[in-house]
């Protein structure tokens, strides 16, 4: 008997095995039992180079979950693909001056040698590219999908800007005031675009992350704040000596008694009328415009003083009936609430800094029960705590909740203010002027408008032989027979959108079309998509907790509402792996193993070395899955003498294995104790 460890031929032999008897394989007219299906999804790869030991984690834990799942007895999907449009394959294509098709389809064809070779098994016939044909015609089909429930609309809107990758980004896509990519500081510019009506879900979002998902708390976390509920009161504030009243939003308005002047930002649309007639009109329209300059991470700074003008208007706060002074005001945005605020000094930190610059009055109307009464002209800062309330007429002395309820109910009988909702989720802006994604279905007729591409004409090719470099305005601008057409309506000559769609609208639909990849008369196959979703574990990084999830989350709900799902949830359970680390010779520090750190571990040389089922085992003992590891090439040696001792404990008790199977016992029998055998059980059933 042949005892030696020869990890290359078995692999290739049960590769070769898996492949041959299509095990990973699952087919539409297979056995389907719907308390025995599981569909086991990693997230797809953007296809950037060559995959590191760092991605393998995430395919290695679904593939290991899949595997235990089919030997429980269950029919596994398990599936592969590819997010293959994006600025990074442009940008390298920019650099290297590839074509961004060919470059991504080369990349894809290693990645997946690589992951064949890793050992990781997928339905292969299933496999989806984004950047395809016959895939982003179905991108495309969404769009207009979403454009005629009235969910994809255009408008002029300030955007966030990086001025390096030349594109728009989501609000989604800045991190701290820089491009989530590159890092630059993102500016702001003023540009027609398209926008997914998600606001319109935000309710939903919120509620089903409670209801129906098995998710970390943490990303269930990420998403709750993204999305921003607050409920607060919108309240009238009437213009001294004239018809028009403002409203503005408020969480606190147990605090109106306090109000000391109102503030608008420098686009409210009441600004004209204020200025009608004013004596300081120059002055004041030189500041608005000063302030629309600014943008808004610099409007929203904590750090640096906030900036105002008073009108010389006055409102009256309805509960008081003292009259207040009008100011416009940087830090209040137009599109937040509604645009204005009542500024409560003594508590509210922004309030506050700003009275104590331009002298405005501040009037204390919260006590800290636990303190003795504030003097305003003594308070270091904004009290901004619940308390109790003072100088507030007849709701002096009740609680801060109390108090915001008795208002409220007050209020809305006498017609002062009405509860209301807010949420700080943004409608999510989806075109790009960038050249590498799907085009954006769209023709502009200058006798019928705006017309989509009726679905017999999709997909809307994306023309190869374009000119890519980023210009601030999309590349399919300077490709005439691109941009020319006839309008489908008419007949007469028109022309198409030259914007493409963001990537993410590639990926929030992905795991639908592994149900039917093929179909070329539907999106997607909805008894299939019926049948094997909700998603029953996802596993991906957390570095998608907001964008990929919502939106994928957004695009379900959409589907359901439209008739094509039975299911309001893409993904029942989340498990979001963690990162592997390594030191890096550029920073010095331990970091996630990037190629820009420098600190990448190829696969391909330690699967030769020491064989894939090493790389597996060594991945998989490297940590608590959910936790960051760093990765250390010695103790992949380790990972090896512990299959090498595996393969000879078994090689040495081979024919007593052979004889218990034989009798019909378990194989491990010869190998352990039956306390033993109790507690790997034991052990094994807990995952
Ligand atoms: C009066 C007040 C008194 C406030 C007080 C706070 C403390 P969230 O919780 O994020 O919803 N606000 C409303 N609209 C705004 C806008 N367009 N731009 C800037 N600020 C705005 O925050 C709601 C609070 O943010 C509101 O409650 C308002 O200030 C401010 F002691 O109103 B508050
Ligand atoms: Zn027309």
């Amino acid at each position: 008997m042949n005892s030696e460890y020869l990890a290359e031929a078995i692999e290739k032999k049960w590769q070769q095995f898996w492949l041959e008897k299509g095990l990973f394989e699952v087919n539409s007219n297979d056995k389907f039992d719907p308390g025995k299906k599981y569909y086991c999804l990693v997230m797809f790869p953007y296809p950037s180079a060559a995959l590191h030991v760092g991605h393998g984690r995430n395919y290695i834990i679904g593939d290991a979950v899949a595997r235990y799942k089919m030997m429980r007895g269950f029919q596994v999907l398990t599936t592969m693909g590819w997010d293959a449009f994006g600025l990074p394959a442009e940008n390298a294509a920019i650099k290297s001056k590839i074509h961004p098709r060919i470059s991504t389809l080369n990349n894809i064809e290693n990645m997946k040698k690589q992951l064949i070779q890793w050992g990781v098994c997928y339905d292969w016939k299933r496999e989806i590219t984004t950047c395809l044909k016959d895939y982003y015609r179905w991108t495309q089909w969404l769009f207009i999908f979403l454009y005629k429930r009235g969910l994809a609309y255009k408008k002029y809107a300030e955007v966030n800007w990086c001025d390096s990758c030349k594109t728009v980004l989501a609000n989604e896509q800045v991190v701290s005031g820089g491009c989530e990519r590159c890092g630059t500081e993102v500016g702001i510019r003023e540009l027609n675009q398209w926008f997914f009506k998600i606001t319109d879900y935000a309710e939903c979002l919120l509620k089903d992350l409670d209801l129906l998902i098995e998710w970390p708390e943490r990303v269930k976390m990420m998403q709750t704040n993204w999305i921003g509920r607050s409920t607060g009161v919108k309240i009238r504030f009437p213009l001294v000596g004239a018809k028009t009243v403002i409203e503005c939003y408020t969480t606190r308005v147990d605090t109106i008694f306090g109000a000391t002047y109102f503030a608008v930002a420098a686009e409210h649309p009441v600004i004209a009328e204020l200025l009608e007639g004013n004596s300081r009109k120059d002055e004041i329209e030189k500041f608005v415009q000063n302030v629309k300059q600014q943008n808004r991470i610099e409007r929203t700074r904590e750090d640096v003083v906030k900036n105002g003008i008073d009108t010389g208007k006055k409102v009256v706060n309805l509960m008081t009936g003292e009259e207040i002074p009008v100011w416009i005001v940087d830090y209040v945005l137009m599109d937040y609430g509604t645009g204005a605020v009542m500024a409560v000094p003594t508590h509210d930190e922004r309030d506050f800094a700003f009275a104590k610059k331009y002298g405005l009055p501040l009037k204390v109307v919260i006590q800290d029960p636990s303190q003795s009464a504030f003097d305003s002209t003594q308070m270091p800062g904004a009290y901004t705590e619940d308390g109790t309330l003072v100088n507030s007429g007849a709701f002096t002395g009740l609680s801060s909740n109390e108090a915001r309820d008795k208002i409220v109910e007050f209020m809305e009988k006498n017609s002062i203010g009405i509860r209301m909702v807010n949420f700080r989720l943004r409608d999510w802006l989806i075109s790009r002027q960038r050249y590498w994604g799907a085009p954006i279905p769209i023709i502009y007729c200058p006798s019928c408008g705006t017309v989509p591409v009726p679905d017999t004409d999709l997909p809307v090719e994306l023309p190869e032989d374009v000119e890519f470099l980023p210009t601030g305005e999309s590349p399919l601008e300077r490709h005439p027979s691109f941009k020319n057409t006839i309008c489908p309506a008419c007949g007469r000559k028109a022309t198409r959108e030259v914007d493409t769609m963001d990537t993410f609208v590639c990926s929030s639909w992905y795991y639908l079309r592994y149900l039917s990849p093929h179909d070329d008369k539907h999106i997607f196959e909805s008894s299939e998509v019926n049948r094997w979703l909700p998603v029953d574990q996802y596993i991906g990084g957390v570095e998608h907790a907001i964008l990929h999830l919502m939106y994928s989350r957004f695009i379900t709900k959409v589907l359901k509402d439209g008739g094509l799902v039975n299911f309001y949830e893409p993904f029942a359970r989340l498990f979001t792996q963690g990162m592997i680390c390594k030191k890096s010779p550029v920073t010095g520090k331990m970091e996630k193993m990037s190629k820009s750190k420098g600190n990448v571990v190829s696969p391909d040389e330690l699967i030769n070395k020491y064989g894939a089922d090493t790389m597996r085992v060594y991945t998989l003992f490297i940590g608590p899955p959910e936790r960051d590891a760093e990765w250390n090439d010695a103790a992949v040696e380790g990972a090896y003498r512990f299959l090498k001792k595996i393969w000879k404990l078994f090689q040495e008790n081979i024919d007593n294995i052979k004889a218990a199977h034989k009798q019909g016992k378990d194989f491990l029998e010869p190998l352990m104790t039956d306390a033993q055998a109790k507690e790997l059980y034991v052990h094994l059933n807990q995952i």
